[in-house]
């Protein structure tokens, strides 16, 4: 089932878990699609006009369609109280220890993701709408001690991989959705509140971009509208041994046009953002631009980026 219904892939620990309750809950459609579907069909043959013109007012004696409603609603109330309630309690309050965890700020705005990291002493420096500014979306107190080092970015979610993230999130304007598919995330953003959901990347983003990757058909001329948002997988080289795209690089309508008349006929391509933060609640006219990016990278990686970041912080 969960082939068929095509569910992107899963980078999260407790991903599967949800999609084994999105299998079971189709699987129930599709029996009463079927149940029911047969049904009206037989319905609509059996008591045609021709074979019987003239409406019995005493109807149905057997008890039998009773039974049935009270056979789906009995599965419906397991399937509720048996599997979504104590996913969903798991989910909302079984938080993983803060020490052990990275904890985030995400503060939603139209139409933009503010993300903020606590920096080096782990603690968020105190916020103010007064402060809040084109250059300090989130209206950091940088005079504080506290809010010296914390790190803010843009639409640029960075976490690392096999440690559980704790994201607190509230919205400065209107409500909005925090939805992260291939983590298995969806959670509003609500002006006013803070909202607090977890969950545990278990890949890094590089590793899903390679299980992406496939081989695409090339021609000089002909440009494959998908290529806009996709990297060369390997290094290409022209017959003289000059690097035409690196591993990595975006594939431009000219770099495609030149890997082919290199003699090129396929190339190995993967996303270049496999993974994304889409806004799930329809927030205004720009609603379709409010996109994050997410990338899960090592321990290491996800330090040097943190001290990349801090270097960039003003004295
Ligand atoms: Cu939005």
């Amino acid at each position: 089932m969960q082939d068929l219904l095509g569910l992107p892939i899963d980078a999260s620990a407790h991903g599967p878990e949800i999609d084994h309750m999105i299998a079971i809950v189709h699987w129930l459609m599709a029996v009463l699609f079927v149940g029911w579907g047969s049904f009206f069909l037989y319905s609509v043959i059996r008591f045609r006009k021709a074979r019987q013109s003239k409406a019995d007012y005493a109807g149905v004696k057997s008890h039998m369609s009773s039974y049935l409603e009270v056979g789906v609603a009995l599965f419906e109330i397991v399937l509720i109280v048996g599997f979504a309630v104590p996913l969903w309690a798991k989910r909302v309050n079984e938080f993983p220890p803060e020490k052990g965890a990275l904890v985030v700020r995400v503060v939603a705005e139209q139409f933009a993701w503010n993300i903020h990291y606590p920096g080096a002493d782990g603690v968020f420096g105190p916020t103010d709408v007064k402060l809040v500014s084109a250059d300090n979306p989130v209206g950091l107190d940088r005079s504080d001690p506290d809010g010296k080092d914390d790190i803010v970015t843009i639409n640029q979610l960075t976490l690392p991989v096999g440690k559980p993230v704790i994201v607190r999130l509230t919205s400065k304007d209107v409500i909005h959705s925090f939805g992260i598919p291939l983590l298995r995330v969806k959670q509003d953003a609500i002006p006013g509140q803070v909202i607090p959901l977890w969950f545990e990347p278990v890949e890094t983003t590089e590793n899903i971009k390679e299980r992406l990757t496939k081989r695409y058909q090339i021609k000089k001329g002909e440009y494959d509208p998908r290529f806009t948002a996709m990297v060369a997988m390997m290094d290409y080289v022209d017959t003289e041994n000059n690097l035409i795209a690196g591993k990595g690089n975006l594939l431009f309508p000219d770099v495609i046009d030149m890997l082919a008349e290199a003699g090129h006929n396929e190339i190995l391509a993967g996303p270049d953002t496999p993974m994304e933060i889409a806004c799930a609640q329809l927030c205004g006219l720009g609603h379709y631009r409010m996109r994050g990016y997410v990338a899960i990278k090592t321990q290491e990686e996800f330090e040097a980026w943190l001290s990349e970041e801090a270097s960039y912080l003003p004295e």
